[in-house]
């Protein structure tokens, strides 16, 4: 039980490849653990480990986090299928506080992945839930989400970033 500083952007970390987990173990559980925990005192509805700097495929995610009822692991997810249909929902990224864009995805996909007792499960979402695992999913590829936005939307975005502090005239998206 731990709460873990969470990378932001600009950090190169937040672009590299996370690598699956051989084993669900005391070890991944720990670590399973400390990003819920991390999670809720951020108050964000999921995290990937590379947010708080371990490359491995591992999610968790709480839509519910007012009174952090719903926790739900996954381990090495993988998107197995995707809707035609999209939507749009109004995104944020813990790595990159206060910024909000909307994103279209599609509207519903299908999961494969292992539980916190490294079970093999599939899960069909939607909603909310839908796009939030694949923003997750995204993490572990190295993809953020304003990858999707337009070049001149990322200029404006960078413009207010670097309005608000100094240091990110470098940031690199
Ligand atoms: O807390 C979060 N909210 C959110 C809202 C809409 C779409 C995705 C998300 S995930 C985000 C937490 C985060 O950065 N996860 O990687
Ligand atoms: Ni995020």
């Amino acid at each position: 039980m731990a709460i873990k500083k969470i990378i932001t952007e600009p950090n190169k970390l937040l672009r590299k490849i996370s690598l699956p987990v051989e084993n669900v173990g005391k070890k991944e559980q720990q670590l399973m653990d400390d990003m819920l925990d991390t999670m809720y005192a951020a108050n964000g509805i999921g995290l990937a480990a590379i947010q708080i700097g371990v490359p491995k495929n591992v999610v968790v995610i709480d839509l519910n986090k007012d009174n952090k009822k719903l926790p739900m692991f996954f381990v090495n997810p993988k998107i197995t299928s995707k809707s035609k249909s999209l939507k749009k929902y109004e995104e944020g990224c813990l790595s990159i506080p206060n910024l909000f864009a909307e994103i279209e995805r599609p509207s519903e996909c299908e999961i494969q992945y292992l539980d916190y007792f490294g079970k093999e499960k599939t899960l069909t979402a939607n909603g909310l839930l839908a796009t939030c695992i694949q923003h997750e999913v995204d993490h572990l590829k190295g993809i953020l989400f304003i990858d999707y936005l337009s070049k001149l939307k990322k200029d404006i975005i960078l413009k207010k970033l670097s309005k608000q502090k100094i240091d990110q005239k470098r940031l690199v998206i």
